[in-house]
């Protein structure tokens, strides 16, 4: 990696995270154990999960110390500089669809334009999301700063019942990753002490598979069988994939945007009636 701007505090590896594939072909999980830069967490260390977990239906590679076996994290309240504190986690992974990551906060504010996830591609595709307090990430710790999540892209991964959780973030890439390499996840933390600050724990991309719009149970016919597939990859992800573990949830994407989502219905529905 080259030198970044002095103004910005980058945490990076000279050689690429390790990264494995696991059971289920399309998820890779990214063990971010060389880029950690604090652990064990404070209070109740070792209640934390450590080695491979898997949270709604997605595995993980939890980094765990050697020495303690307690867990690991890279957190941008270490040693701040200026804003933002960045994090670079550089990959090789062609055929992106999703990255999954283990995020939560330090204290944390409903404050927009607080954190960023940047996605970068060796090809040009580039895709920031905002990570919102109260809404995409919340403290670490029960009951304290910010307590809500949306549910949806993102969902309770752990909690030990004794005031501490780990909570999980998916992001769906948009098409150009399905045919670049995604060379670069980024996080930009403009937060502060006694404020916000986020941690990230773990990673694991969905790989794309090629695809058959429409054909939601593989059998390679488009019929009305492939109607509950499709309601399934758009309403439970984790249930589609128990009932379709061969099969690529990306067919749902039945307009091609990159995304499978409401937008997909009609074309759907285009789809079925047209046969
Ligand atoms: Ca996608
Ligand atoms: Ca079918
Ligand atoms: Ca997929
Ligand atoms: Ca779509």
């Amino acid at each position: 990696m080259k030198p970044r701007r002095a103004a910005i505090w980058t945490y990076a590896l000279l050689t690429n995270a390790f990264i494995a594939a696991t059971a289920n072909a399309q998820f890779v999980t990214v063990d971010l154990a060389t880029l950690r830069n604090v652990g064990p967490p404070g209070i109740n260390p070792t209640t934390h999960p450590t080695g491979p977990q898997e949270y709604g239906c997605v595995p993980f590679a939890m980094p765990a110390s050697a020495a303690t076996d307690q867990l690991y994290m890279w957190w941008a309240g270490v040693g701040p500089g200026p804003n933002p504190v960045t994090l670079s986690i550089p990959l090789s992974l062609a055929g992106v669809d999703k990255v999954y990551t283990i995020m939560n906060t330090a204290w944390g504010s409903a404050t927009p334009n607080l954190l960023f996830i940047d996605f970068i591609g060796s090809g040009g595709a580039m895709q920031t999301f905002e990570l919102r307090g109260n809404r995409d990430i919340r403290d670490h710790h029960t009951n304290f700063f910010t307590n809500a999540i949306n549910n949806t892209t993102t969902v309770n991964a752990w909690e030990n019942g004794l005031g501490q959780r780990l909570d999980r973030q998916a992001f769906d890439l948009s098409a150009d990753f399905l045919d670049e390499t995604l060379v670069t996840i980024r996080i930009r933390d403009f937060g502060g002490t006694n404020f916000s600050r986020a941690f990230i724990v773990a990673v694991t991309a969905e790989l794309g598979q090629p695809t058959t719009p429409g054909d939601m149970n593989c059998d390679g016919f488009i019929t009305v069988g492939d109607i509950g597939g499709f309601v399934l990859a758009l309403t439970d992800l984790c249930a589609y994939f128990d009932q379709f573990p061969n099969c690529e949830d990306g067919n749902a994407d039945v307009n091609g945007d990159g995304f499978v989502s409401v937008g997909d219905i009609g074309a759907f529905v285009a789809l079925l009636t047209s046969l």
